[in-house]
């Protein structure tokens, strides 16, 4: 799993979620600050969706980002020349390959689905720029169809091919199995795109690295069609857990909060509790046996290290599973001169009233504080 790339499609599937409108300048705002984070590609809405869509990508084209710039297009000659016209670095094609989408969608074969992807391809290929060819629903089409599709476009030299889980069926051990197989087919680069409708949308990701596949397709908080895609943050912090080195040297890490409060305020949501990262809890310790070990060597109970993302760990002491370490390490903190049987004492008094109604940090300084001018003066 190295030398995997992030295709950052927020702006494309992103905008398919159900609160997304995103103005010109809303999307130049995202645009820059997902190249500064440093994702390696950009996909935008289809030019041939509206008027104002085939503009916005021109002005992205031309804002000198780092990012590559994508469009994401049917597998149409009209599009396509759309999409080469708007200065993007590269398209993305896509036609539906399941049996439903060719009942209910498109309705064409297999052996139609072959001359127009090869046509679109060698179009935009003989304009100098990348070319990917994906198939919608590849885990509900059939597999020699699917492996017959993307040998001949790789024979014409695609850039990419995507496999897309569209409906959010696939687990990751269909993954690891489709892109081990499609590995061993094709020579060009293997993207992958994952929506999040059983929960496995990051899972599927990381199993599609370790199976060969170099590009993800995320969303920054996964928004997408339905519940969404493979988030950015949980790709990012799976990453971090595989190859920190690699991750970290590579995306502006600190810069993901960011990246994401941009996006939640512009679609009018709040970034979960859950958040990987960034979530209000994703770095509080709480039962006092956690805090003292988090105390003595964070690693205990810490696979992520909040500083490599510009956050900070934070102690609950005011919860009835409080204990006695965490507490004195705040009395520490404080510069409260109090012996360990004190410290211990004053952990039970906090335990007394946390019983009744969690405290916050502020009620427990409180307390200390009370507890320990008791103390002094008890000593005068
Ligand atoms: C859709 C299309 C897509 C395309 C994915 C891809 C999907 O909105 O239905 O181009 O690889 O999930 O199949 O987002
Ligand atoms: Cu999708």
């Amino acid at each position: 799993t190295s030398n995997w790339k992030i295709i950052e499609s927020t702006l494309r599937e992103g905008e398919q979620f159900a609160n997304a409108f995103f103005d010109t300048e809303t999307k130049m705002k995202i645009a820059q600050a997902l190249s500064d984070f440093g994702v390696e590609y950009i996909e935008l809405t289809s030019p041939a969706a509206s008027e104002q869509s085939f503009d916005d990508c021109k002005r992205i084209c031309n804002m000198g980002l780092k990012s590559k710039i994508l469009t994401h297009i049917r597998c149409h000659m009209d599009d396509a020349r759309k999409a080469v016209e708007t200065g993007v670095d590269g398209v993305d094609i896509v036609i539906g390959t399941s049996s439903f989408l060719r009942k209910y969608s498109h309705g064409k074969d297999i052996t139609y689905i072959i001359k127009s992807a090869v046509e679109v391809i060698e179009f935009v290929k003989s304009k100098g720029i990348e070319v990917r060819f994906s198939s919608e629903d590849s885990f509900r089409s059939d597999l020699v169809d699917l492996l017959s599709i993307y040998r001949a476009v790789d024979k014409v030299g695609v850039n990419r091919v995507g496999i897309a889980d569209t409906v959010g069926c696939a687990n990751p051990r269909q993954v690891y199995d489709l892109v081990r197989t499609l590995r061993g087919v094709v020579s060009c680069d293997i993207e992958c795109h994952f929506h999040d409708d059983s929960g496995c949308a990051v899972a599927n990701a990381y199993c599609a690295l370790e199976a060969g596949a170099t590009h993800i397709d995320t969303s920054v908080l996964g928004i997408g069609e339905r519940n969404g895609i493979t988030t950015l943050g949980g790709l990012i912090a799976r990453m971090m857990v595989v190859d920190p080195v690699y991750t970290k040297g590579k995306y502006n890490l600190p810069m993901l909060r960011e990246v994401e409060n941009l996006v939640a305020d512009a679609v009018q949501i709040s970034v979960p509790f859950n958040n990987p990262i960034t979530g209000f809890c994703a770095f509080t310790h709480k039962a006092g046996i956690h805090a003292k070990a988090i105390l003595a060597n964070p690693s205990t109970y810490e696979i992520l290290k909040p500083e490599d993302f510009g956050m900070s760990r934070y102690i609950d002491i005011g919860s009835r599973l409080t204990g006695w370490n965490a507490v004195k390490s705040r009395v520490e903190q404080l510069e409260l001169d109090m012996s360990d049987d004190q410290v211990k004492d004053v952990t039970a008094k906090i335990k007394e009233l946390a019983d009744v109604r969690t405290q916050s940090m502020d009620d427990v300084d409180t307390v200390l504080r009370v507890y320990h001018r008791g103390i002094s003066s008890g000593k005068l």
